[in-house]
């Protein structure tokens, strides 16, 4: 099933179940080669998401603000290149909402843990907005926020789940948008944990 959030904001439903068991083992060797961290945001605060990214651009954060970089800061290397399974289907999503073609040239790979949460922000550090963004739902439930233009606009609640794919294009990849604090739940693959795959043109 599709569900649209917007004029160009679309839900789709179990949409990456096909893909798990590429996806899988492609998550795994990219954890080793850059381990996920907890981040720390302009104003010195750790977020509670811990996050990685793999292709030509990763997306950083320090007390000099937020940016993508080529070089992964912890292991001062590039970022691991984008497994072939995540490009193809962040090509596939896009296609299938009819916002492709869509080459991704950065996959933010964020990991939630029960209690962890994003607040409500805007995605501005990508220099093609006319470049749709597409985002993977892996491992336990997360209430997703989406919000209007405003950051005090009243925000859908959305439920997602593992295996949906959700694609934001035109205005609409540029609403305010967060996560909720996560439930405690165990799923029988990921254990304990939501994983996020971003894809974006950042560059
Ligand atoms: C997440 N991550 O579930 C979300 C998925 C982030 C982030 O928000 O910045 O890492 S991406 C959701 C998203 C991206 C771009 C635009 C909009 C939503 N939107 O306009 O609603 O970890
Ligand atoms: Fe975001």
């Amino acid at each position: 099933g599709t569900v649209a959030l917007g004029r160009h904001a679309l839900v789709l439903r179990g949409l990456a179940l096909p893909w798990v068991e590429d996806l899988m083992p492609a998550l795994q060797a990219l954890e080793r080669e850059s381990p996920f961290r907890n981040m720390t945001t302009r104003g010195g605060h750790t977020m509670s998401v811990a996050l990685t990214s793999c292709g030509e651009l990763g997306w950083v954060s320090d007390r000099r603000g937020y940016r993508y970089a080529s070089i992964d800061p912890d292991t001062g290397r590039p970022w691991p290149v984008m497994p072939d399974a995540f490009r193809r289907l962040a090509r596939h999503a896009a296609d299938k909402a009819g916002l492709g073609p869509f080459e991704p040239d950065a996959c933010l790979v964020n990991r939630y843990a029960p209690g962890s949460r994003m607040g409500l922000h805007q995605d501005s550090n990508e220099k093609d907005r006319g470049a749709p963004i597409v985002s993977v739902s892996l491992g336990i439930p997360a209430v997703f926020l989406f919000g209007g233009f405003r950051r005090g606009d009243k925000a859908q609640r959305v439920p997602l789940f593992h295996g949906d794919v959700v694609v934001w294009g035109g205005d609409d990849r540029m609403r305010f948008h967060g996560v909720l604090p996560l439930k405690p739940a165990e799923h029988p693959l990921l254990g304990p944990c939501r994983i996020n795959l971003t894809f974006r043109k950042a560059g």
